[in-house]
C-alpha cells in the first residue's frame, strides 16, 4: 500500500527547492546587481562526503546545500558561479571566456517577435512569396547556431529555423521557408540571413492537420473503441518518503535538474534482506541530434538538446489519463527565470506501475500444470518538448532487478522546403507535397554511474562467438562449439568500444571480488542495448567533432565529480576545437578503469530516414535497452511474486480440471458473454496478485 511522507530538511540529492533557488539569487544579486540567471541549480554533493553521510547518516556530516549558478552580465558575460546556502557566501565566481551558457526557453521565444519585425526578413518572406501584412503568421524555431566559423563563440548566436502558418491552427513544419536568419541574443537583432543560391518558394499544398476539428473535416475519428480504464482499488504498491522511493525491494531516489532532467541516485536492491548498491547515479546525460542534408547551412542543424536547451527546462506539464494512466504520484520542478523570479512546472515527473504482462510462465506439456506469474513494471517518466520533437524518458524498473530505460520519440518532423518536383538526392524525404524531412540520427548518450556492489567495478565487452577450433579438431570435433568471449576494458582506451550485431554484443559491469557461488562468475549487471548506430558524420566533422560522445557505443572513464555531461559542460557554440568533455577526460587512453569506481558512457538511438507516415505527427517510436542483473542473484529473484495460476501436477491429476477450461472462460469474458464468475477465478484480480489460486480456486 502506498505511503507519502517528507522530512523537513532537503535530502543532499533533492533538486533546490523554491526558498533555495530565491535564496542563491538574493546572494547572487547582492554580490553582483542585476544579471541575467541562466542557471541556479543543485551543486550535487561529491561524492566522497555523500557516500560517508549515505553510510551513517545520523553521524557522518551532511553534505552542504550548495547552488549551481550561471548568469549573463551586461555585455555578454557569462559567470559561472557557486553559492554556499548555509553561510550565504560565493565561493567561486568565475568569468567564462568564448564558452555560452544554455539558451533558454524565454531566450528562444524572443526571436520570433524579432524576425516578425526585421526589414531583411520581411524582405525575404515577400521573395518567398509571403505579403508583410502576413508577418504574424510567420514562425520560427531558433535552435543555438551550433558552430560556425564565420561568428565565433564571443557572440551569443541563433539560427531561427522559418516557417508560414497559414491559420494559427495549422501544422507548423508544413510550409517551411528556406533562408535562415541569425540572431545575436546581446543585441536582440538579425546579423545575418543566409540565402540558399536555389530559391524554394512556399509550399502550396492543402494543410493536412492532426487536431480534432481537421480529423472531424477528414472523415472523424474512429468509433470502435471501447473504454480500457486501469484501476488500483488499494492504490499503488510504492511508497513515497520525500523524493525517495521504495518498491518491490527497489529503494532510490528521484532527482531533477534543468539539464538531464530526472537523475536517479543510489538505486539499490533489497535481496532477501541485504540491500546491495548497484547504482550511484543514473541519468540520460546528453543527446545529439545530426542532420545529414550536405547543403549550407544544415551542416549547423544538429542538436544537443540536452546541453544546448536542457531536458529539465523543456520538460512538460504532465496530464493524469493523458501522458500517464493509473494512480499516479507527481513531482514538480522548480527553475529561475531569466529575472531572478521563480518558474514552476507541475507535475514535471509521473510515477506509476502499469502491470507488465508476464513475468514467467510454464506449463508441463503431459498434463497441464501450469504456473503463470503476472509482472508489474514502476516508471519514472518525463517528456520535454525540443522545439518540434517530443521525448517520453521512462525510467522502468522491473521486479527481477532490471532497469530499463526507454525513450518514445514522437512529435513532428524537422521539415525544409523544396519544389515538389525536385530531386531531394537521397538527403531527405518529401513527406508532403512541398515537405522535405532531412535525414537524421537521434543519439542519447546514458551515464552509468556503478556502484555494483560497491564502488570497485571493472567493465567486460561480451561477445558470442563460435570455438576458434575447427571442426574435426579434438577442442571441437562436430564445430558446434560457442562460448562468450569476455575482453577486460581495463583503461579508458581500450573501453572506448563499438556495438556488434553480429556478436551480440554486451557489456557487463563486474564486481570481480564478489564470485557467485554457482557460475563462479563476478556479479555484474550487463547493458544490453540494440539500437546502437554508429555516428554518421564522418570523422573531422563539426558533428563529429563536437559530439565526441558519439564516436563510440561505449565509453568508461574513472569516476570524477566534475564529470557529469559527456559534450562539456557549456555547450552552444562549441567549434569542438578542442573536443570537449569526454574525449578531453579520456585524453590518450591510459588511465586505468580496472577495478575502481568507473562510470560507463553508452551512446545509443535511432537513423531516422523520414517516411510520410511520420507526417503530421509522428506516432511514438520507442528506443530501449536494459540493465540487467547477471551472476548478480543467487536465482531467479522473483520466485515470490505471487502466481496468477498455479496448478501443480498432482493438483491437476486430484481435479481433473485442466487450464485450457480457464483459458476458455477468461476469452469468453473478454467478449462480455461468458457465463463464468470471474471473481477469484484463474487470472482474475488486480494483476493477478490476488493469491495463489490453485485449481481448486475454479
Ligand atoms: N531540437 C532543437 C531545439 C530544441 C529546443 C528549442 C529549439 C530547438
Ligand atoms: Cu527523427
Amino acid at each position: 500500500m502506498g505511503s507519502i511522507t517528507s522530512d523537513p530538511v532537503p535530502h543532499p540529492f533533492d533538486p533546490l527547492d523554491q526558498d533555495e533557488i530565491a535564496s542563491a539569487i538574493n546572494i547572487v544579486k547582492k554580490a553582483h546587481g542585476e544579471l541575467y540567471f541562466n542557471v541556479v541549480s543543485l551543486h550535487e554533493p561529491r561524492k566522497a562526503e555523500m557516500t560517508k553521510w549515505l553510510a551513517d547518516p545520523t553521524n557522518a556530516p551532511r553534505p552542504p546545500r550548495i547552488a549551481d549558478t550561471v548568469v549573463i552580465a551586461p555585455g555578454g558575460k557569462v559567470y559561472d558561479g557557486l553559492v554556499d546556502l548555509a553561510s550565504g557566501k560565493i565561493t567561486k565566481w568565475e568569468l567564462l571566456d568564448g564558452l555560452q551558457p544554455i539558451i533558454t526557453m524565454e531566450e528562444l521565444r524572443q526571436v520570433e517577435y524579432v524576425c516578425r519585425v526585421d526589414p531583411k526578413v520581411i524582405e525575404q518572406c515577400e521573395i518567398s512569396g509571403i505579403p508583410k501584412e502576413d508577418m504574424n503568421k510567420v514562425y520560427c524555431d531558433p535552435w543555438t547556431i551550433g558552430y560556425d566559423e564565420r561568428h565565433g563563440n564571443k557572440i551569443r548566436l541563433q539560427q531561427a529555423l522559418m516557417y508560414y502558418r497559414p491559420e494559427v491552427d495549422d501544422c507548423q513544419y508544413q510550409y517551411p521557408l528556406d533562408f535562415c536568419p541569425i540572431y545575436d541574443a546581446e543585441q536582440q537583432k538579425i546579423i545575418a540571413i543566409d540565402i540558399p543560391k536555389v530559391r524554394r518558394p512556399l509550399g502550396k499544398a492543402k494543410p493536412i492537420n492532426y487536431h480534432p476539428a481537421a480529423v472531424e473535416k477528414a472523415g472523424g475519428y474512429r468509433k470502435d473503441l471501447k473504454p480500457i480504464n486501469i484501476t488500483q482499488p488499494e492504490g499503488v504498491s510504492f511508497k513515497m518518503n520525500g523524493r525517495e522511493i521504495e518498491w518491490q525491494n527497489w529503494k532510490f531516489h528521484i532527482g531533477f535538474n534543468y539539464r538531464e532532467g530526472i537523475v536517479l541516485n543510489n538505486i539499490t536492491y533489497n535481496d532477501k534482506g541485504s540491500v546491495r548498491p548497484i547504482f550511484y547515479r543514473l541519468s540520460l546525460a546528453e543527446m545529439v541530434v545530426p542532420y545529414g542534408n550536405p547543403e549550407h547551412p544544415h551542416q549547423r542543424k544538429h542538436a544537443f538538446d540536452l546541453g544546448e536547451y536542457g531536458a529539465g527546462y523543456m520538460t512538460n506539464s504532465l496530464a493524469l489519463g493523458c501522458d500517464c494512466k493509473g494512480s499516479i504520484h507527481y513531482l514538480d520542478a522548480h527553475f529561475p527565470a531569466r529575472d531572478g523570479s521563480l518558474n514552476t512546472i507541475k507535475n514535471a515527473i509521473c510515477i506509476h506501475e502499469e502491470d507488465s504482462g508476464i513475468l514467467f510462465k510454464h506449463s508441463d506439456f503431459r498434463d497441464e500444470s501450469v504456473i503463470v506469474t503476472r509482472g508489474r513494471k514502476l516508471i519514472i517518466q518525463q517528456i520535454f518538448t525540443a522545439a518540434n520533437y517530443e521525448y517520453a524518458i521512462q525510467w522502468i524498473f522491473h521486479q527481477d532487478g532490471t532497469i530499463q530505460p526507454e525513450i518514445k520519440l514522437t512529435g513532428i518532423l524537422n521539415t525544409y522546403s523544396m519544389d515538389p518536383d525536385e530531386d531531394t538526392k537521397g538527403w531527405g524525404t518529401q513527406v508532403y507535397p512541398g515537405v522535405n524531412a532531412h535525414n537524421h540520427q537521434h543519439l542519447f548518450c546514458l551515464r552509468v554511474d556503478a556502484n555494483v556492489d560497491g564502488p570497485n567495478n571493472t567493465v567486460f565487452m561480451s561477445d558470442a562467438v563460435a570455438s576458434d577450433a575447427p571442426v574435426g579438431s579434438p577442442e571441437n570435433f562436430y564445430g558446434n562449439a560457442f562460448y562468450a568471449k569476455r575482453t577486460k576494458l581495463d583503461t579508458t582506451g581500450k573501453a572506448a568500444t563499438d556495438y556488434n550485431g553480429a556478436t551480440s554484443r554486451t557489456w557487463e559491469i563486474c564486481n570481480t571480488s564478489k564470485l557467485h557461488p554457482y557460475s563462479k562468475k563476478a556479479a555484474s549487471y550487463k547493458l544490453v542495448s540494440r539500437e546502437v548506430p554508429g555516428l554518421l558524420p564522418k570523422e573531422g566533422s563539426l558533428v563529429w567533432k563536437r559530439a565526441g560522445f558519439a564516436r563510440h557505443a561505449v565509453f568508461v572513464t574513472k569516476y570524477n565529480d566534475d564529470q557529469l555531461w559527456p559534450a562539456g559542460r557549456h555547450v552552444p557554440q562549441t567549434s569542438g576545437e578542442p573536443s570537449l568533455g569526454l574525449p578531453e577526460w579520456i585524453g590518450d587512453g591510459s588511465e586505468s578503469v580496472d577495478d575502481t569506481d568507473v562510470v560507463l558512457w553508452h551512446t545509443f538511438g535511432v537513423v531516422h530516414i523520414p517516411a510520410p507516415e511520420d507526417f503530421p505527427v509522428m506516432p511514438v517510436e520507442p528506443i530501449t535497452l536494459l540493465l540487467r542483473p547477471r551472476n548478480f542473484f543467487a536465482n531467479n529473484p522473483v520466485l515470490d511474486v505471487p502466481p496468477s495460476y498455479a496448478s501443480t501436477p498432482s493438483q491437476v491429476a486430484a481435479s481433473g480440471v485442466g487450464a485450457t477450461d480457464a483459458a476458455d472462460r477468461m476469452s469468453r469474458l473478454a467478449f462480455g458473454n461468458a457465463n463464468g464468475n470471474g471473481n477469484g477465478a484463474c487470472c482474475a484480480g488486480s494483476n493477478g496478485t490476488s493469491g495463489t489460486n490453485g485449481v481448486n480456486g475454479h
